[in-house]
């Protein structure tokens, strides 16, 4: 069994993890505010979140860079440009190099906690089922290597997706 004790699902906003030290944005290649998660993170975190992001853009799919969380609630703010479905390819491995590569940002910082959305599946329209099976097992499996990182938490925004993720972690955690 891999543990997944670390690991937790919730219904929730993003821009709400107060207890948290970094949040991950779903982000676009532009690192521009954007709508979903994107635009909430940005409405947050007020202005100097865009000027933050300007000389770190354009990103690649799987990508990730990090900046100042600025109005937020947490520290930082890891940006993550998913595949976008049917364009990108292979999309799989591109969804799971953004969990990876947040994680591995997240090591260099004085945090012990980070909250992933559902990257991609929302405008870029990635299935839920199969990003949440792709989203939980890349973090399950390469925790471990990243003994600073306490507590990994996924928000998501509705309840279907919510319970979906449970059941997913669930069924890892029964493996
Ligand atoms: N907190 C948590 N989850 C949210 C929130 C929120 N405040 N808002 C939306 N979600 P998306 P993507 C969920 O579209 O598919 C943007 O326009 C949403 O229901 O934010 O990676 C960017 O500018 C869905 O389940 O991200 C990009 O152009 C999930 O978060 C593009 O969308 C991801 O939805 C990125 O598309």
């Amino acid at each position: 069994m891999i543990s997944s004790a670390r690991v937790e699902c919730l219904q929730g906003n993003i821009v709400l993890q107060e207890d948290i030290g970094i949040v991950v944005n779903a982000a676009n290649a532009e690192l521009r505010p954007g709508g979903g998660v994107a635009g909430a993170l940005h409405r947050a975190a007020g202005p100097e979140l865009d000027k933050a992001c300007r000389p770190l853009a354009p990103i690649a799919p799987g990508q990730a860079v990090i900046t100042d969380a600025f109005e937020l609630p947490n520290q930082y703010v890891i940006h993550c440009l998913g595949p976008v479905y049917g364009v990108d390819s292979p999309a799989d491995e591109l969804l799971a190099a953004c969990y990876y590569n947040a994680l591995r940002l997240a090591q260099w910082e004085e945090v012990d906690s980070i909250a992933f959305p559902s990257i991609s599946t929302g405008a870029f329209r990635y299935p839920t089922t199969e990003a949440a099976r792709i989203a939980l097992s890349t973090v399950i499996q390469h925790l471990p290597e990243f003994p600073r990182i306490e507590r990994v938490r996924f928000v998501l925004f509705d309840t279907a997706t919510s319970e979906l993720y449970q059941r997913t972690l669930a069924s890892f955690n029964e493996a």
